[in-house]
């Protein structure tokens, strides 16, 4: 073995001898041909990346949905969707992209201090809105159509996942609107007023959005501790109040309704109760001018495109849409909803920087050929489409597993699995999308950092996919929650989806694929039955090795569908075969130290080392 490195090194040395020799070569001849006595700016002018229709583009999206739709409801929605993923590439994206460079800003007063209390947004952004009403972006989950055979909610969010990366951030009220629609159907609300009618309506003039105000100053992941906003109840109408309080993160605040969270104040004691009992859910209608006040737009990394802002709601009139001390586990309908637009998102995000950067190694020439032909290049795409497979799986799952439960054909087990697949859905795709968009901006190398690309764009929006609708900590201790109401039933369901895919892959070339899903599940399994008390700590690496088990499953699963193909099977193999997809605390039980101090001690001394009060010399600004 050793002699052999000598030759490795000798071979590498030619390499880099010969790449050299090629950019010598190359300055050489263009010396040697143009005198240097004017500066030019050349000839070459690069080919930008381009669209490609998005349905056509994406066969993975085609191959799954064939596989779990009926061929039926297939044929009935593919021409709709490729006529849609034409659009995203072409007149949706222009007015995507106009709404990054004309973003929404507040107008307090008119040049003669009327006071005006709005806010102003682009003409695209009102083109996008009427454009998600007559595609049905919404209304698509909530006709239930029968051509589309139970499978409604599928159809709609795989559109949705078309729409996303060009939608200039419209994807936001969209989420939002559908998470107030399916919280107001599951509390039997569909026709009371006209909310739910308007925000499912397909007629552009009716269609309404809804907002989804949850955070105030004091934080939007312990809802419970932060929230201080009072509801003051109308003695004349039932059900009605009115809320005093500060919205402090407000997404798409051009909303027409919006759902949020305030403590109800006993009439007769003027007290409330503290904590998440003492909160309830509440639908207000956004246009009351004298009541509510928009305070500031946000300055943001990204999603710029969006008009999130502080409102201050003095007396605004509310309706009580929960049975009282309900409010957050009523506004989890929402937020499911929303964490899986979450995922769309993130998912989609991933598609496009995939597809620019495949279109783009067809174009860009380096080292004397198309970058598509350096095989280290390719296998980084690889590398991303891999990671994106995974998160684009647990998408489609969660989509089919919601199509049954709104077509009232669940079984319980399929239940637990939704509840469980929900925050590992949005946690895992929310992390990996920042990886794969990091790595798909490198691969334009310069020009993935300069704004005019419209490349950077993609980046900084991905940003906001770990951090809103539950960060990944949090979400994390969702699935320890969802573990807990369910006496461990999730995690049956877990085991018995992935049995049912090890029962049904025959195909022997998969046979090294089962062996390694199977002995991942048994993993996990083992050790959250082994330390219960650990799962707290290792939260995060846990729900990482359920969300990565997970897209392994389903991941053989379609490459085991009669029809897949080379990608598929690459796919779980690579997926299954060449990677680690649990933590090293999950398998060795790293979380016991091996010196005189905990885990947890070890943690503390790594991160305040040199930590000292009287160092801290100003705030940051
Ligand atoms: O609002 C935001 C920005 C809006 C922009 C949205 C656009 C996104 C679109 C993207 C597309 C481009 S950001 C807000 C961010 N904040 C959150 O997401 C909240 C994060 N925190 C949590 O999720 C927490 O885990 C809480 C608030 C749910 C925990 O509160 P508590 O007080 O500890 O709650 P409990 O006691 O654990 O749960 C209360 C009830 C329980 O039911 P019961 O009472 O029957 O036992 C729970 O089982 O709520 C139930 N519950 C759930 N049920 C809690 N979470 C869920 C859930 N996810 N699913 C079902």
């Amino acid at each position: 073995m050793l002699s052999l490195v000598p030759n490795k090194i000798a071979s590498l040395v030619s390499y880099k001898l010969h790449t050299r020799c090629i950019s010598f070569t190359s300055f050489n001849n263009y010396n040697t041909h143009i005198p240097f006595s004017k500066a030019k700016e050349g000839n070459f002018i690069q080919d930008a990346p381009h669209l490609e229709n998005s349905f056509e583009g994406d066969t993975l999206l085609q191959r799954n949905l064939q596989r779990i739709l009926p061929a039926e409801a297939y044929s009935n929605v593919k021409d709709e969707l490729s006529t849609f993923g034409a659009r995203v590439a072409t007149d949706i994206y222009k007015l995507g992209r106009e709404c990054e460079l004309s973003p929404p800003y507040l107008k307090l007063q008119d040049a003669w201090a009327n006071p005006q209390n709005k806010v102003v947004t682009c003409e695209s952004w009102k083109e996008l809105k009427r454009i998600s009403a007559r595609e049905g972006l919404i209304a698509l989950a909530y006709e239930r159509d029968p051509k589309h055979q139970g499978f409604s909610r599928l159809i709609q969010m795989s559109k949705n996942y078309l729409f996303a990366p060009s939608s200039g951030l419209y994807s936001c009220p969209l989420a939002m609107t559908d998470g107030a629609a399916k919280t107001l159907e599951v509390s039997g609300l569909k026709d009371h007023g006209e909310s739910f009618k308007n925000l499912t309506s397909r007629d552009p003039e009716k269609f309404w959005t809804s907002g989804q105000w949850m955070t105030e100053k004091r934080g939007g992941s312990d809802v419970a501790g932060g929230t201080e906003t009072l509801a003051i109840q109308d003695p004349n109408k039932e059900n009605m109040y009115k809320l005093y309080g500060y919205k402090f993160f407000s997404s798409a605040t051009d909303a027409d309704i919006a759902l949020t969270l305030a403590r109800v104040v006993d009439p007769a004691t003027g007290k409330i109760t503290s904590g998440t009992k003492g909160l309830s859910l509440f639908l207000v209608y956004v246009d009351q001018p004298s009541n509510l006040h928009l305070m500031r737009l946000k300055q943001k990394l990204g999603t710029k495109q969006l008009p999130t802002g502080e409102l201050l709601l003095d007396g605004m009139t509310a309706e009580l849409i929960s049975p009282p001390g309900r409010g957050v586990a009523s506004i989890s309908q929402m937020l499911n909803i929303t964490r899986l637009h979450n995922a769309s998102a993130s998912v989609s995000a991933m598609r496009r920087i995939i597809s620019l950067a495949r279109d783009y190694s067809n174009r860009r020439v380096a080292f004397g050929k198309l970058i598509r032909n350096h095989p280290l290049h390719v296998r980084t795409l690889a590398d991303m489409e891999l990671e994106c497979r995974a998160g684009f799986s647990l998408f489609m799952e969660a989509g089919r597993l919601l199509s049954l439960e709104e077509n009232g054909t669940p079984t319980i087990e399929q239940q637990q699995l939704l509840r469980l697949l929900l925050p590992l859905l949005k946690l895992y795709t929310g992390k990996q999308c920042m990886k794969v968009v990091s790595e798909g901006l490198e691969s334009f190398g310069g020009q993935g950092y300069m704004e005019d690309t419209g490349i950077p764009v993609i980046l900084r929006d991905a940003q906001v996919t770990p951090i809103w609708e539950g960060t990944t900590n949090i979400l994390s201790l969702d699935v320890l929650r969802a573990l807990a109401k369910s006496e461990g039933q999730v995690l049956v369901a877990f085991h018995q989806r992935i049995q049912g895919v090890l029962d049904s892959t025959t195909n022997p070339s998969l046979a090294e694929c089962c062996t390694q899903l199977e002995k991942y599940r048994s993993q996990l399994i083992s050790f959250a039955q082994k330390n219960p008390d650990q799962l707290e700590y290792v939260a995060r690496d846990f729900a990482f090795g359920l969300a990565r088990t997970l897209a392994g499953a389903l991941l053989l699963e379609h490459a085991s569908w009669g029809r897949a193909v080379d990608s598929d099977r690459a796919a779980a193999e690579r997926w299954l075969g060449q990677r680690d997809l649990l933590a090293q605390s999950l398998v060795s039980g790293q979380t016991a130290s091996h010196s005189s101090l905990s885990v947890q001690q070890l943690d503390e001394a790594l991160v305040f080392d040199g930590y000292d009060q009287k160092n801290l010399l100003s705030p940051l600004f």
